[in-house]
């Protein structure tokens, strides 16, 4: 147990910096003992506080070997925890001089400056500058930075932000490289890489034709896999250029993949740092999900530049002012690049499985968090996931046009500021007029609000009424929820024609133009007239509000909205209700069971022959709501039966439309060439669908998976034909994997593919994952490594992590525990699958809760991981 209990920080005790520091010049010299760093910080008092405050820096694991003021050594100096404190000077404007050495080769926390495979690189966000030098470690203090280092030559590449200045040569077989970033930044901006590398270059001309040099840096047996990369590099600069009017700043901009990385990349000004699993790829290693997923997180990172960088957040609590906002300029880049309903529907299943998850359990916070422990803790999926739900519903209600010019005005306006989330909406009102002083309160309440509807036809008066209310429920610190303002986009369905009717409507929430009603009210009506039949009420299209909704559709609307609904993603929805609500009465054994797989295996066959649809769209219609999300619909749960349930469906839709199953599966079948691009992904994807559901219908059929394996020509099709043939795990299975394992291992993201797809194969158990950790593939300091075999296993192997008499929780707690020590914020992220604990049977409860409290028990622990624990069994926020 620890003897202190950490301090907690709350936004409301946020003051202003007592000094801003105009100019930061750093010398950082690396020795293979240590690195020295010498900082000249040219501090300048706030004009805000009257008389001159005390100095604070901070600073954590830093040797101090000197500290002088205007040339004069300090005498009076005092470090409390991680602040170094100087009385008051004598002058508003002065110059600190400090010089610290710190050791970066055993640094495994991967925060401050760190090695990874042989090559200096920092992470500084959140505060990881002060494990580099002393500074007011805080985004609300700007600076203008100028950096020289100096290291061995064999660190050839010697990279910071901004541009080159100058480059030499010193004695003892050094060299020296310097950098100026004539952007004021935070310093959690700041970035350093030395190494021997190897780089791409290209080119981009921007909007107003200045060339920029663009390179990405990796290892030298990386160089074939940029390309990728850096064309989307290309494709994010005229996005944002095109849609947002955003042009970049500086002459050049880097990339550099490192291979230890504990988040996917991060967004240094002028030099982004990615995790090489989040950058590298090439036609023969790289699957479809790869891609995409590789796509967007250089285009957020890149999109940070201005939605980050050049407007910044005032403090810790206002990171979804920029996490929100990339995340969701970094989605609508992805829907124009490909398949805009496709890319919604996997963002909801991502919010409504995990995010809901969140809200829903301990850790349950509002987008802006108002007291946390460790901040490290708040990169979540509320902050960043639901954080752009909330900047889309901004959208919905403006439109496209007004939340434009209201972006155009928040960039202008706060160019070269810290600002908060307020800033951002108050642009929203001001451009649009809307009243949004309710709207902010999405940014202060936890929970996933739910919103039910009902619905009435009159006929004789062609009227369609819908009554709507929401609440709230109470999350940890929130007993009581105030009513949010919800944009609920919607249409009615003709219950006879199957069309998109047309209707009118007197109430002063309904915007016609964007057919987006504004609930403001816990309760409200909205008569719709001159509706000409009765109809089903299509509500929430797109998923216009991060709620949930509960309509009491029959099966027979949501069979209407499933054929007929003019919105792509409302007819997944409706397959996705139909689905859940079969899955549940075959839990709770309700007597309803039989006719809802009934009619979900009619709908299944009607998509399944649907000639028109997108292959793409029709393998998600056809793909049940996953066991996680399953976990979050009753209570209690036992996993092991949950499996059993959805295996069943599974099986029994497998041997239903088999005959359907084996046409799709033929008429997908791989041709031409691999590439990435929408049909062939679509394709890709609608055969493994269908394959899946072969090998449940028939065990035999994994020799299908097994032919798929041996005859693809990409990753695509090997990883998703192993994973299936996983599931009926098999010697053969083993060799297969074994020969895996020899032709790729040498390629690290390929190791840990292979570590992934075993860990979460669902045959595999606990035993053999212990294993797993002894492996040459695996490191406990790699976080790559760290989650494909303990968070594959703990997240996405629900039977083998449940099984063996908690067998499965005792490993993650021991893991848990290593990992406090090395890498705190990997060891708090892994502690997720435990708060959950509540969701559970009694006998999981107690297991569960025996291994929070073990790990509790640990003297030395992080504040990361004290934090999600102590959270999670405090009972008084069950
Ligand atoms: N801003 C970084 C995340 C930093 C994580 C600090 N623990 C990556 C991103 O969101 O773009
Ligand atoms: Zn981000």
């Amino acid at each position: 147990m620890r003897t202190d209990t950490p301090q907690i920080i709350q936004l409301s005790d946020y003051q202003a910096p007592a000094y801003w520091v105009d100019t930061t010049q750093l010398t950082v010299s690396i020795f293979a003992e240590y690195t020295e760093v010498k900082a000249e910080l040219r501090l300048r008092a706030n004009d805000r506080y009257t008389t001159l405050q005390p100095i604070v820096l901070h600073g954590v694991g830093l040797d101090l070997k000197s500290l002088a003021l205007n040339g004069q050594t300090v005498p009076d100096y005092e470090i409390v925890g991680e602040e170094l404190r100087l009385p008051a000077p004598a002058e508003g404007e002065f110059t600190l001089h400090t010089v610290v050495h710190i050791y970066p080769t055993t640094n495994t926390s991967l925060e401050g400056l760190y090695v990874s495979g042989g090559m200096y690189c920092t992470q500084c966000e959140a505060e990881g500058f002060r494990k580099i030098t002393y500074f007011p470690d805080r985004p609300d203090v700007l600076s203008v930075f100028t950096t020289r280092i100096e290291a061995p030559k064999e660190f050839a590449t010697l990279l910071s932000n901004g541009n080159p200045i100058a480059a030499g040569e010193l004695a003892d077989d050094r060299h020296f490289a310097e950098w100026h970033d004539p952007f004021p930044k935070p310093a959690y901006l700041f970035a350093l890489v030395a190494g021997d590398l190897k780089d791409v270059r290209d080119e981009f001309v921007t909007m107003s034709g200045r060339t920029i040099d663009l390179r990405i840096y990796v290892e030298p047996h990386n160089l074939h896999k940029t390309e990728f990369a850096l064309e989307s590099l290309k494709k994010s600069m005229v996005w944002d250029e095109q849609v947002y009017g955003r042009e970049y700043d500086l002459d050049i901009f880097m990339i550099v993949a490192v291979d230890h990385f504990n988040m996917g990349a991060m967004e240094n000004k002028g030099l982004n740092i990615f995790n090489s699993a989040c950058v590298l790829a090439d036609l023969e290693t790289t699957t479809d999900d790869g891609f995409e997923r590789i796509e967007a997180i250089v285009a957020h990172e890149y999109f940070h530049n201005w939605s980050g960088n050049r407007v910044t957040c005032r403090d810790w609590f206002q990171l979804s002012l920029k996490e929100g906002f990339t995340v969701f300029r970094d989605a609508e880049f992805t829907a124009d690049t490909h398949a805009r309903a496709v890319k919604r529907m996997d963002d909801v299943t991502l919010l409504r499985t995990s995010q809901f998850a969140e809200d829903a359990g301990p850790m349950a916070h509002p987008i802006r968090p108002d007291s946390y422990i460790e901040i490290n803790n708040f990169y979540t999926l509320t902050v960043y996931e639901k954080g752009a739900e909330v900047v889309r519903m901004l959208h919905t209600l403006l439109g496209a046009e007004r939340f434009r010019a209201a972006s155009d005005l928040y960039f202008e306006r706060f160019d070269g500021q810290a600002v908060t989330t307020e800033d951002f909406v108050n642009c929203m009102a001001e451009v649009s007029g809307i009243d949004l002083s309710q709207f902010q309160r999405w940014y202060d309440q936890a929970g996933t609000p739910r919103l039910a509807v009902t619905g009435n036809y009159d006929g004789a008066a062609q009227t369609f009424t819908l009554q709507f209310s929401q609440s709230c429920p109470a999350t940890p610190g929130q007993p009581n929820k105030a009513p949010f303002h919800i944009p609920v986009k919607l249409g009615l369905v003709g219950k006879n024609s199957g069309s998109d009717l047309t209707f009118s409507t007197r109430h002063p929430g309904f915007d016609s133009e964007l057919q987006v009603f504004s609930l403001r009210e816990r309760d409200d009506t909205l008569v719709l007239e001159g509706v000409s039949e009765d109809a089903v009420p299509s509500l929430l299209r797109d998923f216009s509000a991060p709620v949930i909704l509960e309509y009491p559709y029959t099966v027979e609307d949501l069979r209407r909205l499933v054929s007929s609904d003019s919105n792509a993603f409302n007819r997944w929805d409706a397959m996705q209700t139909l689905a859940t609500r079969t899955l549940l009465a075959a839990v709770q054994e309700q007597a309803e069971h039989g006719d809802l797989q009934a009619v979900l295996t009619d709908a299944m066959r009607d998509v399944l022959q649907d000639a028109d649809l997108d292959p793409a769209v029709k393998a998600r219609l056809l793909r049940l709501p996953g066991q996680a999300y399953m976990a979050e619909q009753y209570k209690p749960v036992d996993p092991v039966a949950l499996d059993q349930v959805h295996t069943a469906l599974r099986r029994h839709l497998g041997q239903a439309l088999q005959a359907e199953w084996i046409a799709v599966f033929e008429q997908t079948q791989p041709s031409g060439t691999y590439a990435f691009e929408h049909h062939q992904v679509a394709r890709r994807a609608l055969h493994s669908v269908a394959l899946s559901y072969r090998i449940m219908a028939d065990q035999n059929a994994w020799r299908l998976a097994a032919e798929m394996y041996r005859a693809a020509d990409n990753m695509t099709d090997q990883s998703a034909a192993l994973q299936l043939w996983g599931q009926v795990a098999n010697e053969e299975w083993d060799n297969a994997m074994a020969a895996f394992y020899q032709r790729w291992h040498k390629d690290a993201q390929m190791a840990e593919q292979w570590l992934s797809i075993r860990a979460s194969a669902p045959r595999v158990r606990v035993r053999e994952v212990e294993l797993l950790t002894e492996h040459d593939g695996f490191s406990w300091t790699n976080p790559n490594r760290v989650r494909s075999v303990i968070g594959g296993f703990a997240m996405r192997n629900p039977v083998g992590f449940h099984a063996d008499n908690g067998a499965g929780y005792r490993f993650l707690a021991d893991s848990i525990i290593r990992l406090n020590s090395l890498n705190p914020q990997i060891a708090a992220r892994l502690c997720t699958p435990f708060t959950y604990w509540r969701r559970y049977t009694p006998e999981i409860q107690a297991a569960m809760q025996a291994q929070l409290k073990r790990i509790l028990d640990v003297e030395t622990l992080s504040k990361d991981v004290y934090e999600v624990v102590s959270k999670s069994l405090d009972t008084s926020l069950a």
